[in-house]
């Protein structure tokens, strides 16, 4: 064959490759054992309080969380904006770094949804301390804003998955109970801390007012967020859920999904961890390509000096791997390893992002 048709050739062998996605750990598709427990999973009407199977999640999420009630939520943004809306009134204010989840990727819902406003604080990676937070806090006077919950995320998106140490989280729950403030945490990837600390749930959650933990991100779900708190917290957040339009009906065909997810693709997530060390290696070798974050969970942060994340992006997509432009700056992308990935998909896509980078 002539190098022309043997070009072509392989263009079009390239465009037909299945895509290794590696956008988010929200795309995996349920395995055909969960499917058969969601198909089998017995349920109720849960705005009547009547499903077994949500009813079995709340409880089997409250006691890994160490707290007496949960709330099963169609996602993490409105576990998010619940909780934040049970602890706060107009006009309120909380503290949480610059980057959160809460404040860049939820449609400014704190502003919209509860008239509350984010103090943000610069944060390494996401990760707040306590002298920053204290120096945030406002002073009781008419004037001001009445400080009224501090926010954390573990780990921490923006921040490349970097994971909050226990005595951390601590020091930022003493700070807050000092204040008479409550703490919140966004545990979306609260599961990828555990795994990668050997921290149980309780652990990190024992200084939260409110947590709340995804079943959607790492451990392969298909839908759903759980949060949790004392019974009087969670009561207030089930009001605020049903007027946010997220009281679900028959919902325990998707609890029977989190509850086979935690079951059995919680310990799993170590495996993310590495294949996301491995990831992190083939994108370093890459020309002109370093990381910004060592890797402490399932996200890798690679920054193409130079270039513009949303076209390599274009090109990485083309060469049959997924990413994402991350957005807080032009030449950052992002890839998530899960459980819909291999160590063998990997190393194949580290061939072929090799191959757009000519590596
Ligand atoms: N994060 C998504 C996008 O929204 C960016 C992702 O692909 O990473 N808290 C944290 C820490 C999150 O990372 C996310 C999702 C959420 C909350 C919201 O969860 P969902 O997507 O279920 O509303």
């Amino acid at each position: 064959m002539r190098p022309r048709m043997l070009a072509s050739r392989a263009a079009t062998l390239e465009t037909r490759m299945t895509p290794i996605d590696l956008r988010s750990d929200t795309v995996t598709k349920p395995t055909d054992a969960m499917r058969a427990a969601m198909a089998r999973a017995e349920v109720g009407d849960d705005v009547f309080g009547e499903d077994p199977t949500v009813n079995r999640l709340q409880a089997t999420v409250a006691e890994l969380l160490g707290k007496e009630a949960g709330l099963f939520v169609p996602s993490g943004t409105m576990a998010n904006q619940v909780c934040l809306g049970t602890l706060t009134r107009p006009g309120d204010e909380v503290v949480c770094d610059a980057a959160a989840h809460c404040i860049s990727f939820e449609g400014g819902g704190l502003a919209a949804l509860w008239g509350v406003q984010p103090r943000a604080v610069a944060a390494p990676r996401g990760i707040l301390d306590p002298a920053d937070v204290e120096a945030a806090l406002r002073p009781v006077a008419d004037h001001h804003p009445r400080t009224r919950v501090v926010e954390i995320e573990n780990t921490h998106n923006r921040g490349g998955g970097a994971v909050y140490p226990l005595a951390r989280v601590r020091e930022l729950s003493a700070l807050a109970a000092r204040h008479g403030l409550d703490l919140y945490m966004d545990g979306a990837r609260l599961w990828n801390a555990c795994a990668a600390t050997g921290t149980s749930p309780a652990e990190y959650a024992a200084g939260a007012t409110l947590v709340s933990v995804c079943l959607s991100k790492g451990l392969g779900a298909p839908v759903g967020s759980v949060l949790c708190g004392s019974r009087d917290h969670v009561a207030a957040a089930r009001r605020l859920r049903k007027r946010l339009g997220g009281g679900m009906r028959q919902a325990g065909i998707l609890a029977a999904a989190g509850l086979h997810a935690l079951e059995h693709h919680r310990a799993r997530l170590t495996e993310d961890h590495e294949n996301a060390r491995r990831l992190g290696q083939l994108v370093a070798a890459l020309p002109g390509a370093r990381l910004l974050h060592p890797i402490d969970t399932n996200l890798v942060f690679a920054v193409f000096e130079g270039q513009k994340a949303a076209e390599l992006t274009r090109r990485f997509a083309e060469a049959g791997v997924l990413g994402l432009p991350e957005g807080s700056r032009p030449d950052l992308v992002r890839f998530i390893t899960h459980l819909d990935v291999s160590r063998s998909d990997i190393e194949e896509a580290g061939r072929r992002l090799a191959r757009v980078m000519g590596g």
